[in-house]
């Protein structure tokens, strides 16, 4: 019997043997929810915790979700298969003007980690793209990021578009240089100064 922890832990050491565990626990029948929660998003969640303690590193995060990642190619058609709910969808993006990915992707890979649906519309969104995906993947939860001083006033134009919109979604907004006051002064929901906070915020933004 594959023990789910082993497929944890193989999961926060960015092993891939994460792969051959998920398809072998699957082959013995163990149900694709309980890989997925007792498994991989177990694995995940302490790959944030400790992140947010310090004592993980963004490239042992990356390492992590690299394994989470591929461990999903197996288990997603299997959980399609079970009628298995996403936790809640989410819409991930770089502003306009803004070509900066690598902590919005280490965003993405954390919220499906922790069983998001994720549509990544990619950097250099425009607040009109953004309106769209939205209304497309009928997330809950939209994410802006930016880096750059000079593209933060872009989150505000794509927040107002959002709500002239009337998009029923919660925004949440998060970069180096974006601050919790920045994100009440343009009307975000939430502010997440890292990726593993971010998945926080998102379950609360929905719950
Ligand atoms: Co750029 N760059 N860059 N750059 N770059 C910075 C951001 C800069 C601070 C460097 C510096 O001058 N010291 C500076 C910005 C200065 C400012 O605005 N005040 C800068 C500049 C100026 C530029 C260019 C203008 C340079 C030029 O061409 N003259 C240019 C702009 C291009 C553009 O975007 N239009 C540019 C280009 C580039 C590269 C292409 C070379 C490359 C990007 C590659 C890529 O992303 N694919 C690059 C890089 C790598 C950086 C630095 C070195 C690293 C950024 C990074 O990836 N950090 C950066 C300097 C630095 O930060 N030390 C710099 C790691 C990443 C994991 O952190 O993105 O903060 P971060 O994400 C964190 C959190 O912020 C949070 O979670 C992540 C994980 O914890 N988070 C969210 C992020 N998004 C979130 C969303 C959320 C919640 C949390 O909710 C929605």
């Amino acid at each position: 019997m594959v023990d789910l922890q082993v497929l944890a832990q193989a999961v926060i050491g960015g092993n891939e043997k994460a792969v051959a565990l998920t398809k072998a626990a699957l082959d013995e029948g163990v149900a694709p929810e309980k890989v997925l929660e007792e498994g991989l998003i177990a694995g995940m969640n302490v790959v944030g915790e400790r992140f947010k303690a310090g004592e993980f590193y963004i490239p042992e995060v990356l390492i992590a979700a690299r394994a989470m990642k591929m461990a999903m190619q197996i288990l997603e058609p299997k959980l399609a298969e079970a009628g298995v709910d996403p936790v809640g969808k989410a819409v991930m993006g770089t502003v306009k003007g803004d070509l900066h990915d690598i902590g919005k992707n280490l965003v993405v890979m954390m919220l499906k980690g922790a069983g998001f649906e994720v549509a990544d519309a990619g950097t250099d969104v425009s607040a009109e793209d953004f309106v769209e995906t939205v209304k497309k993947s009928g997330a809950q939860i939209v994410g802006l990021s930016a880096l750059l001083t000079t593209t933060m006033p872009m989150m505000h134009t794509t927040v107002q578009a959002l709500k002239n919109d009337g998009a029923d979604v919660k925004i949440m907004v998060g970069g180096a240089p974006v601050t919790q006051s920045f994100a009440d002064k343009i009307g975000a929901d939430g502010y997440a100064p890292d990726a593993a906070s971010a998945v926080d915020l998102a379950k609360s933004l929905i719950a």
